[in-house]
């Protein structure tokens, strides 16, 4: 079975939601050398992307909403967490505060940002979801973080992290973070235009992002 093949296998098995499937062809793929971010980015997430796009047409419904987190979570936990955290770094990076913003409730890719940064070497205090600005602010002040990492699905939703911006501005913190955001509602113009250091597609690149804004904080 070629790559694609693996991950079109994945997809296709996660949209009649056969978790025996998806599981056993995410171990294939594993076992193939694929790395599990690469089966993440070629397979899962558009898998999930279907699934909204489905919704959005009308075909499927609130259950298969949840019914797709509950799959993804399941595959997160016991398959693929575990071989992340296989490689994990014995260094000790900077301490990220990370959370989904005020009123969204899309945790599963903040998760996996979280596991990543934590293999890392980074230090990750994680909010949750449905994170006001308020806590945020509280979070960077305790742990004295260097960076923060927000997380927005819902177009509605993203104009929060304008919020978290300026509350950070208000309590004298912005020039001690650098902020970066994420999540399928926003893109590299929207980090521009509401002031944040940085945009990353996806877990990988949040990881080197957050590196390279340590640099640039640096001593
Ligand atoms: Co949700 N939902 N949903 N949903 N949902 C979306 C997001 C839509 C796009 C589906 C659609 O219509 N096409 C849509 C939003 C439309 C819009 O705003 N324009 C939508 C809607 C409408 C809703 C509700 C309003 C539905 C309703 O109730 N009528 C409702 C809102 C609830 C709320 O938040 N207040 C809702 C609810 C749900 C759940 C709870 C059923 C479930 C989430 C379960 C959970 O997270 N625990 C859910 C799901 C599963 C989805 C889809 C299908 C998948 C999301 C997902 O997990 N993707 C999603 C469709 C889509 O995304 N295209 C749909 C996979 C992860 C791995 O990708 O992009 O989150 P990711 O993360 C990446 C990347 O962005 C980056 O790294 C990750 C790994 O590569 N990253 C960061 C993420 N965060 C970062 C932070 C950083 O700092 C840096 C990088």
């Amino acid at each position: 079975m070629s790559g694609g093949e693996i991950f079109e296998g994945i997809k296709q098995a996660f949209l009649d939601f056969d978790s025996e499937a998806v599981k056993s062809l995410v171990r294939k793929a594993l076992k193939s050398g694929y790395t599990p971010n690469e089966i993440v980015e070629y397979a899962l997430r558009p898998a999930m992307e279907t699934v909204g796009e489905k919704f959005e047409k009308g075909e499927f419904f609130l259950a298969e909403l949840v019914e797709a987190g509950d799959l993804f979570k399941e595959v997160m936990d016991e398959v693929l967490t575990p071989e992340i955290e296989k490689s994990k770094e014995e260094v000790r990076l900077g301490t990220v505060v990370l959370g989904t913003v005020r009123g969204d409730l899309h945790d599963i890719g903040k998760n996996i940002v979280a596991v990543m940064l934590r293999v890392a070497g980074f230090e990750v205090v994680d909010l949750g979801v449905d994170v006001p600005p308020k806590k945020f602010v509280e979070a960077v002040k305790k742990f004295s973080a260097d960076i923060v990492g927000m997380s927005a699905l819902l177009t509605t939703t993203m104009l929060e992290m304008r919020n978290v911006i300026e509350a950070l501005k208000s309590a004298g913190l912005r020039d001690k973070v650098k902020v970066i955001i994420g999540g399928a509602a926003v893109d590299e113009n929207y980090a521009r235009e509401i002031g944040a250091d940085a945009y990353a597609e996806n877990a990988v690149e949040a990881v080197e992002i957050c590196k390279q804004l340590l640099e640039r904080s640096g001593p």
